[in-house]
């Protein structure tokens, strides 16, 4: 065939010129081939159930959307990574006036990519009455901390108008903060739990393989003795003498040397996605990312280690040689001794490129579905993969579900298609996912991998047409 591309060919990627000599048999040639590819498609679109699910555009215009949360049975809360809250009404009109806006607290951001910004936001549990809201975000380094780390993480509490629709940032009240050496890997999300406590997912500082950091020779993830790399849980409504906040009596630390007595959990690398369960048994899920092979997905349980940095989802971790592809190695039992499992891993494209049971190159946990749109999704998780690479947004949608048999054995996996988007290709970065009231799920995405442009957007999961 004299030309590889054909004017005017629906089957081609872009129009161009015949070559004069062959352009008889390449016009012949490429309408077989549309025919072809017609009943091709045809009967595998026949043989595959179409998707019960679809995601129908909320709103759009964000930069990088990372959170939303309901702040009334018809408004929503949607968390831009650059430092604004927005109120979004259940039509999708988003109000022009931000909720809130942190952007002259944060430290400054990079364009091209960044984990730093506002990650995370909570309203309490009683906001109806006394209005406080909860932010966790990337501020600049602070003087006491070595100068070459990166910036301080805040968790600040703030205080709504009295007709909760708005925040002053002069009402904020700021209750931890912790370094960070480098600048990714910073967690951030956070959620309270139904034990009224607010719960905070910290990454393990940032850089490879947990260490560098400085002052920890096992990995700060391993170590007690700092917040990075853990889950937290605070009280904030009864703050302990001489703290702006109450430590609870049960969690594991209190009371031990040498150890944050903030630490709920530890063994955590990046947990991208904490959410507490709406319905069940209220259980905690943290997705963590990570590093070269192994994504996964915990249900987080007080005093639980999840084995970061000896461990990457199933598999021993070898810090001095992290890619290591050996997959034979899951652990032994008495190898696994002391730390908790997760109850699914899969694989990373990077390191399987060629593996089916490979999603994705980095989890974005997500939410067990409550909702009554979609029954079929009861009880299961819906989460996603930001994207198949890093260069072209390419995320996915996936769902797990908890086995029959036994309450703590491997979740089943499978992808989530939607009719919306064919092949399940979204063609965009899954950034987040988030849940309302009424447990229906929304879908996060953008076309950048950076803090460029506006082509954030949050999608509602709904029933296929
Ligand atoms: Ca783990």
């Amino acid at each position: 065939m004299p030309a590889r591309f054909h004017e005017d060919c629906p089957a081609c990627p872009e129009p161009r010129p015949f070559a004069r000599a062959g352009q008889v048999a390449a016009r012949f040639a490429c309408l077989l081939a549309v025919t072809v590819a017609i009943l091709v498609a045809g009967k595998c679109g026949a043989a595959e159930e179409s998707p019960a699910q679809s995601l129908r555009k909320l709103a759009d215009g964000f930069v990088s959307p990372v959170v939303v949360v309901s702040l009334d049975a018809h408004r929503l809360l949607v968390v831009d990574q650059i430092g604004l809250v927005s109120l979004v009404a259940e039509d999708g009109a988003k109000r022009p006036e931000p909720f809130l806006d942190v952007q002259t607290r944060l430290t400054k951001l990079n364009n091209g990519f960044d984990e730093r910004g506002l990650l995370g936001l909570a309203l309490h549990p009683r906001f109806v009455e006394n209005r406080k809201v909860y932010a966790y975000y990337s501020a600049p380094l602070r003087q006491s901390c070595p100068t070459n780390w990166d910036h301080t993480s805040h968790l600040s509490e703030f205080t709504a108008s009295p007709d909760g629709g708005r925040v002053d940032i002069a009402s904020e009240k700021l209750l931890l903060e912790i370094d960070e050496p480098y600048s990714n890997h910073n967690g951030g999300r956070i959620a309270f739990g139904p034990d009224g406590c607010l719960y905070i997912g910290m990454g393990d500082g940032g850089n490879g393989n947990d260490e560098g950091h400085d002052r920890s020779l096992v990995g700060n993830a391993q170590d007690l003795t700092t917040h990075l790399g853990k889950i937290l849980r605070i009280d904030v409504d009864h703050p302990d003498a001489g703290r702006a906040y109450g430590i609870p009596k049960s969690n594991p630390l209190v009371g031990r040397a040498h150890a944050r007595p903030e630490i709920f959990a530890w063994g955590i690398r990046n947990p991208w996605g904490m959410s507490f369960d709406q319905g069940g048994d209220h259980e905690l899920f943290a997705a963590d990312v990570g590093q070269n092979r192994y994504e996964e997905v915990n249900i987080i349980r007080l005093g639980g280690n999840y084995g970061w940095n000896q461990r990457e989802g199933h598999h021993p971790f070898d810090r001095k040689n992290p890619g290591k592809l050996d997959d034979s190695e899951v652990a032994t039992p008495s190898d696994r001794s002391g730390f908790l499992e997760p109850i699914l891993e899969y694989k990373n494209l990077n390191a399987f490129p060629k593996d089916p049971g490979a999603m994705g190159i980095s989890i974005t946990g997500g939410h067990i579905y409550r909702g009554r749109a979609l029954p079929h999704l009861q009880g299961r998780y819906v989460f996603g993969d930001w994207t198949r690479q890093w260069v072209q947004p390419d995320g996915r949608l996936l769902v797990a579900t908890r086995p029959k048999e036994a309450a703590t054995g491997e979740w089943t996996l499978d992808p989530l298609p939607v009719a919306s988007h064919p092949e399940s290709k979204l063609g965009a970065y899954v950034l987040a996912l988030g849940q309302d009231m009424d447990g229906e799920i929304y879908v996060l995405t953008s076309q950048r991998a950076g803090l460029l442009d506006r082509t954030g957007a949050v999608w509602k999961l709904v029933p296929a047409k």
